[in-house]
């Protein structure tokens, strides 16, 4: 990981190696920063303030082995996270929806710790250093520090977390209602057939037929008797 304790400064001030994002577009209350006044070790961490309800993160992508225990950790230290909101601060990996630490309220230096398993074909993951989550908007204040990715098999018992994105949504026509469609066609087919079997069989007759059903020369009974045969024939 590059500056994982806050100790170095990009050009534009802030800490080097991180990026900052925010759920709730157009708040500009909600900011990150290094914060050379806080620390766990040397004399700055990173720090994120949220006065207003939002999901902000402070991201860095890391080049992982596919198929690999990673041991993920920080120190973090909060202020002001109201115990209302549904997820306080917690690290996570973007796209994956499990995080560890769920942090509120005033709190001092406390490490959190979590194992994942990277996919058969994950090399890269981004880290997301975080308060609220996904469908989870939060306040307050947190400040992390000495974040660490380092290869490592879980101990029993241990905290893991998803380090995967989810598969995709599966397709949007599901097996129930593709056998009602093929029910249907199906049936429209074999209408069809007996229709043209009728037509061959006693082509007068129908015609007959037909011509009194448009003439309205049918009584109702006869009617609702062709009716419920093409119902059957149909749905039978
Ligand atoms: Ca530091």
């Amino acid at each position: 990981m590059h500056n994982a304790d806050a100790e170095t400064t990009s050009p534009s001030g802030n800490a080097a190696g991180w990026n900052f994002d925010h759920w709730t577009q157009g708040e500009p209350a909600s900011q990150a920063s290094r914060d050379s006044t806080v620390s766990h070790s040397g004399s700055a961490s990173l720090k994120i303030s949220l006065p207003q309800g939002d999901d902000g993160k402070l991201i860095q992508a890391v080049p992982v082995e596919p198929n690999t225990w990673y041991r993920l950790s920080a120190w973090v230290k909060t202020v002001g996270i109201p115990n209302a909101v549904k997820t306080g601060a917690n690290l996570s990996v973007i796209d994956a929806m499990e995080f560890v630490g769920d942090i509120k309220g005033d709190q001092d230096w406390q490490q959190i710790v979590a194992w994942g398993q990277t996919g058969p074909e994950q090399k890269e993951i981004k880290i997301a250093a975080r308060l609220g989550f996904y469908g989870s908007l939060a306040t307050g204040t947190v400040w992390f520090d000495d974040i660490s990715l380092s290869q490592s098999e879980p101990p029993a018992g241990a905290k893991i977390i998803s380090f995967m994105p989810p598969p995709p949504a599966p397709a949007a026509t599901t097996s129930s209602s593709a056998a009602l469609v093929n029910s249907v066609v199906i049936g429209a087919s074999l209408a069809f057939l007996l229709l043209a079997w009728l037509a061959i069989q006693n082509r007068s007759v129908l015609n007959h037929r037909f011509a009194d059903l448009a003439n309205g020369t049918l009584s109702w009974q006869q009617t609702a008797s062709a009716l419920t045969l093409i119902a059957v024939v149909i749905f039978g």
